[in-house]
């Protein structure tokens, strides 16, 4: 494993990636690299974690990754960047439970939950910084409360699969919006708050959370212009 969680800044050495070995660059509240870890755990592919400074990147991150953007996957020569794009990647090229369905319809069902999953991203974003009210937020999310009674316990319907692991970063932090007052609602959301809970016995989601309160202080910092990657280490 790498030698630290703490993060690799403007200046710094680039770590030696041993022969073989499958880094991810991350930064620990980062929920799009999350999408990414929660995979590598819940398929148990072996890998380690570099986490970068995003305010302060280290030109070597910017050499591998133009966007200057995690997650970013790194092995030998090889390097892949985009959430989506690095969980497709590592569903196909490592072996253990598929997450992404082999039946056509299933997969085509699946990947509009994938990527329309931006609406909920977007509200919730704004709902967060005061710039909307709920209503955006409420309408989008209302369609994965539909999805779930249609499918059962998880997207994937009795497991876990790769619509799961895309979307679960931001039910994690759906508690942060009580620092605008809102909180989602047993009327319209039964599903959902069931949801939730069953999610937090994952190992992957175990191995990847962080609680209420390292987010809250995380996004304070984050909103107040210097965020702290390092909160916590
Ligand atoms: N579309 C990208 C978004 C990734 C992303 O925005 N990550 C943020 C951290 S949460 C980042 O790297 N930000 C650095 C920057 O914007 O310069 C993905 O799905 O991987």
């Amino acid at each position: 494993m790498a030698m630290t969680q703490k993060s690799f800044a403007t200046g710094s050495t680039y770590p030696p990636l041993a022969d073989g070995v499958l880094r991810v660059y991350s930064m620990r509240f980062c929920p799009f690299a999350q999408r990414t870890r929660l995979v590598l755990q819940h398929k148990k592919i072996p890998h380690e974690t570099v986490n970068v400074d995003l305010k302060k990147k280290p030109e070597w991150f910017l050499e591998r990754n133009p966007f200057g953007l995690v997650p970013t996957l790194e092995q030998g020569d090889k390097i892949v960047y985009e959430s989506n794009i690095c969980n497709v990647y590592l569903d196909e090229a490592y072996p253990g439970e598929k997450l992404i369905s082999t039946d056509p319809y299933q997969k085509a069902r699946d990947q509009i939950l994938i990527d329309t999953f931006g609406k909920v991203t977007a509200a919730h974003f704004k709902l967060l910084r005061n710039i909307d009210g709920p209503d955006e937020f409420v309408k989008e999310l209302k369609r994965y409360e539909e999805a779930l009674k249609q499918r059962g316990n998880y997207f994937g319907g009795n497991k876990p699969n790769m619509v799961d692991f895309t979307v679960w970063p931001w039910f994690e932090r759906f508690q942060l919006l009580e620092m605008v007052d809102f909180k989602l609602d047993a009327a319209n959301f039964p599903l959902i708050l069931a949801y939730i809970n069953r999610m937090y016995e994952l190992p992957a989601v175990k191995a990847t959370m962080f609680d209420k309160e390292s987010h809250l202080t995380f996004v304070k910092s984050y909103q107040a212009g210097e965020p702290n990657y390092d909160f916590g280490l």
